[in-house]
């Protein structure tokens, strides 16, 4: 209420300035009252474009100072790099064209400003130059989207070559569980009308299915490096979306479907936290965590950067805390770690053990 009382005080206050600059102007008998604009105010205008030319490229590279490092690291999955580049090609496309259009654009404005006297060319077309503004963006711009064609064809393929990791992510309002196929590396029929909670049946696996048994469910994500991973994803209720914004890879978990993703994990947790830009970000962090903690604030203790797995759908209130860490390790660690989980048959007969 009192924001919406403050902007209409200020509004009345803008208009009521405007309407007094109105009488003030209308009171010097001697100023020049015509509406038409004279060479004066057309120099002023001319001017004041390239001034605002000036202020765009200033505050361009203002942003590249000060918010590139907000950036995400660089990509750790095989396909990330390309996926990266073709980005990196349409942004410096993009900005030479910006800066030559608005170059051009306001010193046009400027060189053909209104004159008395001046008198506009008639020209009604020329040719070669409509073929050449033509051409040029045909050919870029097909090259663009038939090289982002085929790099989306190749991220989005997912198969069985090399020997994938299988791994199911499994989101719900508002966490995210993973299941390994387990030994067999295949995952157990599953729907989630067979979830069962009391039975701690979770993801709805079907207990009879010879596949399901030693099928293993965290809710830590574990990822042995340098090998293919095959992601299924299911929804128990809404549209989620499993995005890995470090992997470059996002897709949508659909509620009665599953849908697939696969990446190439390429540097450990370990390595990843050793490269240059990541450190700095670690130290910015917990820079703004020790002024933090010096006031006795909360999340003021020191943080580590982990890969992260979390939620790009806005899926109800707490979509924002929907997360999940991701851990790349050698096959070693994975292996010991794996070595540690109860697979499903142990979960559900607790007895066995
Ligand atoms: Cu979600």
């Amino acid at each position: 209420m009192t924001t919406v009382l403050t902007l209409a005080v200020l509004a009345l206050v803008a208009i009521a300035i405007w309407q007094m600059t109105k009488i003030f102007e209308l009171s010097q008998l001697k100023a020049e009252r015509a509406q038409i604009a004279n060479d004066n105010d057309n120099r002023k205008n001319g001017y004041m474009l390239f001034a605002f030319m000036v202020f765009t490229y200033l505050i361009t590279i203002f942003c590249f100072w000060k918010y590139t490092k907000f950036l995400l690291p660089e990509a750790s999955s095989a396909h990330g790099e390309e996926y990266d580049f073709l980005m990196l090609v349409s942004f410096i496309i993009i900005f030479i064209v910006q800066f030559i259009t608005q170059f051009l654009l306001h010193y046009f404005g400027y060189k053909y400003r209104g004159k008395k006297g001046n008198k506009a060319l008639f020209y009604a077309d020329n040719d070669r130059l409509e073929l050449i503004w033509t051409i040029i963006p045909v050919i870029v711009l097909a090259g663009l989207i038939l090289w982002g064609l085929y790099t989306w064809t190749n991220i989005m393929e997912v198969n069985d070559e090399d020997d994938p990791l299988i791994v199911e992510l499994y989101a719900q309002q508002f966490q995210w569980t993973a299941r390994y196929g387990g030994t067999d590396n295949v995952l157990g029929e599953a729907n989630v009308r067979m979830i069962d909670i009391d039975k701690a049946n979770v993801l709805g696996l079907d207990e009879s299915d010879s596949y399901s048994a030693d099928d293993v469910i965290v809710r830590e994500l574990h990822l042995p490096v340098g090998r293919k991973v095959n992601f299924y994803m299911r929804s128990q209720d809404v549209l989620h979306s499993a995005y890995m914004p470090h992997f470059r890879a996002q897709m949508n978990c659909v509620p009665g479907m599953t849908t697939e993703f696969s990446f190439t994990p390429t540097k450990t947790t370990a390595e990843f936290r050793k490269e240059p830009d990541v450190i700095d970000k670690v130290v910015r962090t917990n820079k703004i965590r020790a002024e933090r903690a010096a006031k006795g604030e909360e999340n003021s203790e020191p943080w580590e950067y982990d890969y992260i797995l979390l939620c790009n759908k806005i899926c109800g209130k707490s979509h924002y805390n929907m997360q999940m860490k991701i851990i790349v390790e050698t096959q070693e660690e994975y292996d010991a770690w794996m070595k540690e989980q109860k697979t499903f048959s142990q979960t559900m007969n607790p007895a066995e053990q």
